[in-house]
């Protein structure tokens, strides 16, 4: 098969690179911009130009499955270009909750509902999946997840914009979905385990609407202790947040005009309403139990591990 990867940040590339080493599909990867630094390192690239139809469609020419990584306008140019290229599939850049649970007009959405209201549109002519992983792990990382390439126009990208700031043991954590203290939780998976799962799912004869991974499904409580198990030290400063005590905050960021604030407190907003929760075990888990994902503990252990 011929898979197109459009994007190259951290997600696409790790993708990629799974496709590469495991598997003998044919591989392209479409940038905005030339990449010889993947090309000297034995990957295909074509350079994209999303505001120009017929560049899209010479890039899409005889591929099978597009996996977009691209947000906004560029990925509908993109859905409308592989449904002329007669593309079989498509996956639309994801890879967090189930879209059933965000709210119409979400601020975190960057397009996506429309994307997936493309594809609804054209399903008689293009297969579509929607990848559900929750939130990676790789938020959690030793300088964020930035450090991996992956979310930096986010707005939450830096070491300690999600929950925890695990360098100075600082904690705002979500950990109620209501005021009557019901306890939040939260899906996570890290990105090498998502690559693993998707590039498995290529080869699956039907894609059915949804795919759910999971590395782990945790109280967001108890993830907040196990980072404190991991660290060996207790935090300095935790307080803990219900819905009602964020949308306060957010007020508050809205009146200072403070955007990142707000992206970041949106964040935990929908953790704490379950926006990332779902039910284990998870599809592609089960589809792929030789699959097994690296637990929060074990990833978190490794990735701090430098860090005293
Ligand atoms: N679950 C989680 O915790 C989590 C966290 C972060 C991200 N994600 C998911 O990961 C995926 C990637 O997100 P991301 O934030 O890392 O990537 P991103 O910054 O949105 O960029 C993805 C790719 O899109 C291309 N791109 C960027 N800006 C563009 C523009 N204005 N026009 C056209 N193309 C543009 C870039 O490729 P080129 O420059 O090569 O063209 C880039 O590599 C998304 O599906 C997102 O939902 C999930
Ligand atoms: C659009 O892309 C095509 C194919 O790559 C190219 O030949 C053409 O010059 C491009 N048009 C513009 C306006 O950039
Ligand atoms: C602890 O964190 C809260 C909320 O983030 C903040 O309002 C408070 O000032 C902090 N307290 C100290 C002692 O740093
Ligand atoms: C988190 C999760 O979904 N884990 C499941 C992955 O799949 C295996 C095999 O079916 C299950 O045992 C796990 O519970």
């Amino acid at each position: 098969m011929r898979i197109a990867i459009a994007g190259t940040c951290g997600l696409a590339l790790i993708i990629a690179q799974e496709i590469q080493s495991k598997t003998s599909h044919q591989l392209v990867i479409l940038s905005r911009s030339p990449q010889p630094a993947l090309i000297a390192a034995g990957y295909q690239c074509q350079v994209v130009d999303y505001m120009n139809t017929s560049s899209l469609q010479h890039a899409l020419m005889g591929v099978d499955t597009v996996i977009s990584t691209v947000n906004g306008n560029p990925q509908l140019r993109l859905i409308e270009a592989a449904v002329f290229c007669r593309v079989r599939r498509f996956a639309p850049a994801e890879f967090e909750g189930p879209p059933h649970l965000t709210p119409t007009g979400d601020a975190l959405d960057r397009g996506r509902g429309l994307a997936r209201a493309h594809l609804q549109h054209y399903r008689n002519s293009v297969q579509s999946t929607v990848f559900v992983c929750g939130v990676l792990y790789e938020r959690f990382s030793v300088n964020g997840m930035q450090a991996h390439r992956i979310g930096m126009n986010t707005g939450y990208g830096n070491e300690g914009d999600f929950i925890v700031n695990a360098r100075k043991m600082i904690a705002e954590a979500p950990v109620y979905s209501d005021s009557a203290g019901t306890m939040a939780n939260i899906c996570l998976t890290s990105v090498y385990d998502v690559a693993r799962f998707v590039v498995r799912a290529l080869d699956m004869p039907q894609w059915p609407a949804e795919m759910t991974m999971c590395g782990q499904r945790i109280s967001i409580n108890a993830l907040v202790e196990l980072i404190k198990t991991c660290r060996g030290r207790p935090y300095s400063n935790i307080s803990y947040q219900t819905p009602d005590t964020i949308r306060y905050e957010l007020s508050l960021a809205q009146m200072s005009g403070d955007v990142n604030k707000q992206r970041r407190l949106l964040t935990h907003l929908a953790a704490a309403e379950g926006r990332y929760d779902f039910a284990t075990p998870a599809y592609l888990n089960a589809s792929f139990p030789d699959i097994k994902p690296i637990s929060f503990r074990d990833w978190f252990m490794r990735n701090w591990a430098s860090v005293s």
